[in-house]
């Protein structure tokens, strides 16, 4: 197997590599996949809504950057499978980037059926049917990255998003799961946790006086974390810098998670 480069930006360097980044049109999958294209990365943007992926890729273009969309529902298994076959037609996926993630808070006991299951069909089933459609080739190729956008509810929860961290709990088991399969094949499976990011799921919280006082209190950082800041973990897991890192999460937080 051919050694990774051992010095500098070269390590971090994405030139040549193919990227799909799931809910690319927004907030951290967005904020992500041009943090990959900035890194060399030829980057293929994802979500339902082709309108809006046609939009994003344009100002990809206006800065400079390479980019392509491929709209497909990560939860429809037909879907998938016909979106990766498109993609798959034109070129490998190096890396991928299981990043689609969606809230819908409730007390568990008033929870219904419908939110239970659109959270972890959006969150957790998508990355299974993502990644089943991906792996082979990247086996076949003996090269691989998959990145699970895990959250700080990966390890913590809090009430009204029972739904939201038994998936993205659930996300960090199938990283390990995938990693003590797939390891052997030079493929990686690595996890990214954001800490409370604004972004558009975040928004009402945010604007929250009194959870924005909470959040910024039991952040050491003291604030919130912003797209951008995830960009570096995600490079890292996505280049030859992690190679030999396979089934971990980092957590990019502010420190929340190592506070009482
Ligand atoms: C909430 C928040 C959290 C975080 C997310 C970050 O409702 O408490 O939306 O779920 O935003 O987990 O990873």
């Amino acid at each position: 197997m051919s050694r990774p480069p051992t010095s500098g930006s070269a390590l971090f360097d994405l030139t040549g590599k193919r990227a799909l980044v799931t809910g690319s049109s927004r907030g951290l999958g967005l904020a992500m996949a041009r943090g990959l294209s900035r890194a060399g990365a030829d980057v293929v943007l994802n979500g339902r809504n082709a309108e809006a992926l046609q939009t994003v890729e344009a100002e990809f273009r206006e800065d400079g950057l390479s980019a392509t969309f491929a709209p497909f529902d990560v939860t429809d298994e037909d879907s998938v499978q016909q979106g990766i076959d498109g993609i798959l037609a034109t070129g490998p996926v190096d890396v991928l980037v299981n990043n689609v993630g969606v809230h819908d808070r409730a007390p568990l006991a008033e929870m219904t059926a419908v939110q239970w299951r659109r959270v972890i069909d959006f969150n957790l089933t998508s990355a299974f049917l993502v990644s089943r459609c991906v792996a082979p080739s990247m086996i076949e190729r003996k090269a691989g990255k998959i990145i699970h956008t895990c959250s700080l509810m990966s390890e913590v929860g809090r009430p009204t998003t029972g739904n939201y961290a038994a998936a993205k709990g659930g996300l960090k088991m199938l990283t390990r799961a995938m990693a003590v399969e797939w390891a052997k094949h030079n493929v990686q499976i690595n996890g990214i946790g954001p800490g409370y990011f604004e972004t558009d799921l975040t928004k009402p919280l945010v604007q929250d006086p009194e959870f924005n006082a909470w959040i910024c209190g039991r952040t050491p950082a003291g604030r919130w974390g912003q797209p951008d800041e995830l960009i570096g973990a995600a490079v890292f897991l996505a280049s030859s810098a992690s190679d030999y890192v396979n089934g971990q999460v980092i957590y990019v937080d502010g420190g929340l998670l190592a506070a009482i």
